[in-house]
């Protein structure tokens, strides 16, 4: 090439052809006649840039502006040569840096291409910087991958062993918490026992008439004068077949003689022999508001009471603390009547021996726990360690930094996320729920794109999808987020991990 220009310059200085590049001069030989480049047409050589445009392909006017499609060269001497429309040559506006568009004098066009080809050499060389810096980071990543996955294949090859461990630390514990529960329910059924034999002979000393009575009042819950099926079956003691789940309908019709209703006097008669045994330790209460009643009978005719006044003099209700605590225990007491199933409450009568094995229960239920919970965790972590290893974490395992990390970007109007191997998501920027748009499907483009599919079905259209364009960049930022067709979103998102070793600017680099 060297050795031709002396030859060219020669040529070109005397008959060079306006508008040309010095590699196309060729095209454009001496002679008496010029062939339009298509073959098409030939016309006299004076006919080439006369400012008519003769050639169906526009290809005799590269110099002027009389073919509208034409391609003008500016040779740009010293910065990047540059092919404009030829129909700017002469339009009185500076195209080309070297000015050769504006050769008609109309306009001063001064040559800038010095300084435009120190300003882009100056961005080339910013941009170099850049992407070196991105490139160390990259190595960065790759290094921080490396050890990564040798801690995760260590912490992999110690975990059959320490699951093992934590699985037999849980199985004592539940061995030990098995004995103690088992001493506490024995101990629970000891105490229930003692009191209920209490009640059982509280209930004797009545009259059967009376205590027949008493377990009438006590299954009559709406105090109506008579039993129905549903007063029955709340009572889960009497289910003939506790051993089934359920006490039905139909099983209550078994023990009210197939009756709707019991009166009092049926009661007496047919069922109360049969669930006396039964029922007789359910009546606490129920005694209780009998002999009440009986006092009640028996006092002198006395003007009433004022707390059988309507009102409730607001001044005399007691809110102290134990005043509170003990309406408390009131209304537990009365959600403990009607549910038979519930232990008994023996505070009272609890030993210290008794108080220590409901303790040691409760503790060994804490160590079971706690021995579950350290079982549990160990096993979710080993799984998210195994999850990582199969996944692709392109080349150097690069990406594995981004693995359960997620980026943002602020539009107006939404959020958008960017979870790589989750998912992307565009949240309303005054609140109110996310939609997805899209879940991790892969990479693309030799590792330049993420692609995230099926997301939340559009409107009268498809699933949204995202497509995440990378680009090199010191930090990991999202650059913008366009929805190009409804419901397909694109990201561009900067990155290390696709910086790739820069080549180095030449110091009078041809741009
Ligand atoms: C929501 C957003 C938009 C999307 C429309 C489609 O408003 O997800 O990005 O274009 O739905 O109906």
């Amino acid at each position: 090439m060297k050795l031709l220009l002396p030859f060219l310059t020669a040529v070109f200085a005397s008959d060079r052809i306006r508008g040309v590049s010095i590699t196309r001069q060729a095209l454009y030989p001496p002679g008496t006649h010029f062939t339009c480049l298509d073959g098409s047409k030939k016309i006299p050589r004076a006919q080439v840039n006369d400012d008519f445009c003769d050639c169906a392909d526009e290809s005799d006017e590269p110099g002027t502006s009389a073919c509208p499609n034409g391609r003008f060269h500016c040779p740009n001497a010293g910065f990047a040569p540059q092919n404009i429309l030829s129909s700017r040559v002469n339009d009185m506006i500076c195209d080309c840096c070297d000015g050769s568009d504006e050769w008609g004098g109309f306009v001063d066009c001064p040559n800038t291409c010095k300084e435009e080809y120190l300003a882009a050499h100056a961005e080339k060389i910013e941009a170099q910087k850049a992407q070196a810096q991105g490139f160390e980071k990259r190595q960065d990543l790759v290094d921080e991958a490396k050890l990564q996955k040798i801690s995760d294949e260590e912490e992999l090859a110690a975990a059959e062993p320490e699951i093992q461990e934590l699985q037999k630390i849980k199985d004592e514990a539940d061995k030990l918490k098995n004995e103690a529960e088992e001493l506490e329910t024995k101990v629970n059924e000891e105490l229930e026992a003692v009191k209920n034999k209490k009640i059982v002979d509280r209930a004797a000393t009545y009259s059967e008439e009376d205590i027949s009575e008493i377990a009438f009042n006590h299954l009559d819950a709406n105090k109506n004068g008579e039993i129905v099926v549903y007063e029955i079956t709340s009572q889960k003691y009497l289910d003939p077949k506790p051993e089934t789940s359920s006490f039905t309908t139909k099983e209550a019709k078994e023990v009210m003689k197939q009756k709707d209703k019991l009166y009092l006097e049926d009661f007496r008669a047919e069922i109360w022999p049969e669930i006396k045994e039964k029922i007789l330790a359910k009546l606490e209460r129920a005694m209780d508001e009998w002999d009440r009643k009986i006092d009640e009978a028996n006092k002198p005719d006395e003007p009433k009471e004022p707390e059988q006044v309507a009102e409730v003099d607001q001044e005399t209700v007691d809110y102290s603390e134990e005043s509170l605590d003990a309406m408390e225990e009131e209304l537990d007491e009365q959600e403990d009547y009607n549910d038979a199933l519930e232990p008994v409450n023996h505070n009272d009568e609890l030993s210290d021996e008794h108080q220590k094995i409901f303790d040691a229960a409760k503790a060994s239920r804490k160590v079971f726990d706690d021995a579950d919970r350290n079982l549990r965790e160990a096993e979710s972590k080993i799984s998210e360690i195994k999850e990582r290893s199969k996944r692709d974490f392109g080349p150097d395992d690069v990406f594995r930094s981004m693995n359960k990390v997620c980026f943002e970007f602020k539009t107006t109007e939404y959020i958008y996320t960017l979870c790589p191997y989750d998912k992307c998501e565009q949240k309303p920027v005054n609140g109110g729920s996310g939609t997805k748009l899209g879940s991790w499907e892969g990479f693309e483009n030799d590792f330049n794109e993420m692609h995230f599919t099926n997301g939340v079905k559009c409107w009268n259209g498809p699933n949204r999808s995202a497509v995440i364009k990378l680009s090199c960049g010191v930090e990991n930022v999202v650059l913008s987020v366009t929805e190009p067709n409804r419901c397909e979103y694109e990201y561009k998102f900067e990155t290390p991990a696709v910086c790739t070793k820069p080549e180095p600017v030449p110091d009078h680099d041809e741009l």
